[in-house]
């Protein structure tokens, strides 16, 4: 059990304050209005959580740039990792510089903190991978060795968020978060073309949240995607990628489950309408 160090300035002790962004693909450093924002949600919020792909290629100065920013930041911090954090050669060092930078990785890991607040907060993260959305389970009519290996490596990662949230079952708690890189449900993938779908998440993900008592979901990496939605079993999921969101976000989840979403986001919470192009995509 974790203790929040965060200042709950902003709780009436009914609601949690979520501090929440993804793909900020970090090379050198952020612009400065993202950064400062981070910092100033950061300070009101009572954790943090990065969606994944917070470096551009997984290298040590990308990384060590993140953590410049979040040393700075005394409020818990959760990661997952994105495609592009996993393409680092280095990975037990890209990991220890997260954890010294005061960032909690969860790669299908699960932990319940007590708030300040009085919350019993559960959190489950996993990357996650792509796979393509199914209404029952994968297709086995195309079948090749690429979809089949997609699938197994699909399979494998929900298996772990299973587990992870089978620990939090006999733990009490009030309310659970899952955060993953890669999309539950195409309810958040927007103007993402049909055909790049497969490459953005998996419906395994969300039969996974279903199957548990979830309370919301946070992803990244579709980022022409749209910023709310929910799965198919009606757990409330949120796309925080940086292109969807273009700021670090606030949300709050209420002790009931309701979830307030941070008011600077009116306009992104639709989903657009807008022909999906090829020209427009770009897969994170
Ligand atoms: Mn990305």
């Amino acid at each position: 059990m974790v203790t929040s160090r965060g200042q709950n300035t902003i709780n009436n002790g009914q609601q949690v304050c979520i501090a929440a962004i993804g793909d900020v693909h970090l090379r050198t450093e952020l612009p400065s209005a993202i950064r400062d924002g981070l910092l100033e949600l950061a300070s009101s919020a009572d954790i943090v959580i990065l969606t994944g792909d917070l470096t551009e290629n997984g290298w040590l100065p990308e990384v060590e740039a993140v953590t410049a920013l979040t040393s700075k930041i005394d409020t818990p911090i959760y990661a997952v990792l994105g495609n592009h954090d996993r393409r680092s050669m280095r990975r037990r060092e890209f990991r220890r510089v997260l954890a010294a930078g005061g960032v909690t990785l969860l790669d299908g890991d699960s932990t319940v903190l007590r708030l300040d607040c009085g919350i019993r907060l559960g959190l489950a993260g996993i990357g996650g991978y792509g796979g393509g959305f199914w209404p029952d389970e994968a297709p086995g009519l195309i079948s090749t060795r690429f979809s089949q290996a997609v699938a197994v490596r699909a399979r494998r990662e929900a298996a772990r968020l299973d587990s992870a949230l089978e620990e939090l079952r006999d733990q009490p708690r009030d309310l659970t978060i899952v955060t993953m890189h890669y999309a539950p449900t195409t309810s958040t993938l927007g103007d993402e073309p049909m055909a790049k779908h497969w490459m953005l998440g998996n419906s395994i993900l969300g039969r996974v949240v279903d199957r548990h008592a979830v309370s919301l979901v946070l992803h990244g990496h579709a980022h022409l995607g749209n910023y709310c939605g929910e799965t198919p079993g009606g757990t409330p999921v949120r796309n925080v990628a940086l292109p969807v969101v273009h700021q670090p976000v606030l949300l709050k989840l209420g002790i009931d489950g309701e979830v307030k979403d941070d008011p600077r986001l009116r306009g992104v919470h639709a989903r657009s309408t807008a022909p999906a192009t090829f020209e427009r995509s770009q897969v994170g």
